[in-house]
C-alpha cells in the first residue's frame, strides 16, 4: 500500500491516528507507528512541558516516526511549536486555524507540514504556504469541525491541490479506508476507532460510552458560537442545545465547555463532561490493540477493492 504519503512519512501502511487532545498521549502515538502506522500525539490546550513528556514517552517507546497535532486555539500554541523542534518530531499536523505563523521555522527544522483543513480553498493556501500535505477533514469528524461533509469534500480538495491528501471524517473501518482512497485521498485519519485501542488511555467510561453509541448519538455543539464541537449526547449536550435554541449568549454557552473534554477523558465524567466522537462512533465497538486495529483495516481494504475489480474489466 504505498503512496506518496507513506514513502514521505516512512510508513508501512496509508493510516494516520487522530491527534485527539486528551485522548491522545505518547503511548498511544508509540503503538500506532510500531503498527505500521503514524501516531499522533494530540497537544491540545496542554501546556509545553507537559507535550515535551508525552513526546519522550513515545520516544521511549519508539524508534518509528510519530507527529504532533499542535491545537491552533491553544493559547500554549507558541510554546508547543518551539518544542516540537528542541525535540526533533518529524511530522507535525495542524487543527482548527491557519499555522502560517510557524511554517517558516518548522520547514527550516525539516519538519513534514500537514494542516487539517475543511474547504478546497483552504487546501489551495496551505498548498501556496508549501505545506507537504493535507487533511480534508469532513464534518463527520468528532471534536472541532467544519461544514463540509467526507464525501463531497475529499474529490475537491484532491482537484484543487496537488500535494497529497489524507482523508478523515467518518472512516471506521477497512471500508472507509477503501472509499477515501476511491475518493483520491493517499491515506486516512482515524480517531474514534483508535479511542478503544488498548493502548489508548482514555477514561473506562469514555470508552464505554463510544462503544454503546448508535449512528444518531454524535450530535454538534456550538453552531451559534462559530466553535461547532461534535461530541456524544449526554447531559451536558443536551442542556447546551436546549440553551442554544433558546438564544443563550456566548459566554453562558462556552463555560459550559471550559474543563469538559479532560472531565469526560480523564475524570470519566460522561453526562457532564464533553466525550468527543464522530458519526462513526455507531461502528466502532471493539477493543483490540493498535496492532490488530491496523491489520484488520488493512486486510478489509484490500478485499474490499479487490471485491468491486471487476468493475474495471467491463
Ligand atoms: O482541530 C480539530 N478538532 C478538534 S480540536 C479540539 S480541542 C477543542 N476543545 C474544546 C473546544 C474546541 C476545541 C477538538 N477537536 N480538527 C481539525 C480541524 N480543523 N477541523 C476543522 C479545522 C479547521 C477549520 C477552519 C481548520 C482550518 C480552518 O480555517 C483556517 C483559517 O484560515 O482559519
Amino acid at each position: 500500500m504505498k503512496t506518496r504519503i507513506t514513502e514521505m512519512l516512512g510508513i508501512k501502511y496509508p493510516i494516520i491516528q487522530g491527534g485527539m487532545a486528551w485522548a491522545a498521549e505518547g503511548t498511544l502515538a508509540a503503538a500506532v507507528s510500531n503498527a505500521g502506522g503514524l501516531g499522533i500525539i494530540g497537544a491540545g490546550a496542554a501546556p509545553a512541558e507537559a507535550v515535551r513528556k508525552m513526546i519522550r514517552d513515545a520516544k521511549a517507546l519508539t524508534d518509528k516516526p510519530f507527529g504532533v497535532n499542535v491545537m491552533l486555539l491553544s493559547p500554549e500554541a507558541d510554546e508547543v511549536a518551539d518544542v516540537i523542534i528542541e525535540e526533533g518530531v518529524k511530522v507535525v499536523t495542524t487543527g482548527a486555524g491557519n499555522p502560517g505563523k510557524y511554517l517558516a521555522a518548522w520547514q527550516e527544522a525539516g519538519i513534514k507540514v500537514i494542516p487539517v483543513v475543511a474547504s478546497a480553498t483552504n487546501a489551495r493556501m496551505m498548498e501556496k504556504f508549501g505545506c507537504d500535505a493535507v487533511i480534508a477533514e469532513g464534518c463527520e469528524s468528532g471534536g472541532h469541525i467544519g461544514d463540509i461533509s467526507t464525501m463531497p469534500l475529499v474529490p475537491q480538495v484532491v482537484d484543487a491541490v496537488g500535494i497529497p491528501v489524507i482523508a478523515a471524517g467518518g472512516i471506521g473501518d477497512g471500508r472507509g479506508v477503501a472509499a477515501a482512497l476511491m475518493l483520491g485521498a493517499e491515506a486516512v485519519q482515524m480517531g474514534t476507532r483508535f479511542l478503544l485501542a488498548d493502548e489508548c488511555r482514555v477514561h473506562e467510561n469514555y470508552k464505554a460510552k463510544v462503544e454503546k453509541a448508535k449512528d444518531i448519538d454524535a450530535k454538534v455543539t456550538g453552531r451559534s458560537t462559530g466553535h461547532p464541537v461534535r461530541s456524544l449526547r449526554n447531559k451536558m449536550t443536551n442542556k447546551y442545545l436546549k440553551m442554544e435554541a433558546e438564544g443563550a449568549s456566548f459566554e453562558e454557552l462556552e463555560n459550559m465547555t471550559v474543563g469538559a473534554l479532560r472531565k469526560a477523558v480523564v475524570e470519566g465524567d460522561v453526562d457532564n463532561g464533553t466525550v468527543m466522537a464522530g458519526q462513526i462512533a455507531g461502528l466502532v465497538n471493539k477493543r483490540q490493540s493498535c496492532e490488530e486495529i491496523i491489520k484488520e483495516l488493512v486486510s478489509e481494504a484490500k478485499e474490499c477493492i479487490r471485491s468491486v475489480s471487476c468493475f474495471a474489466e467491463v
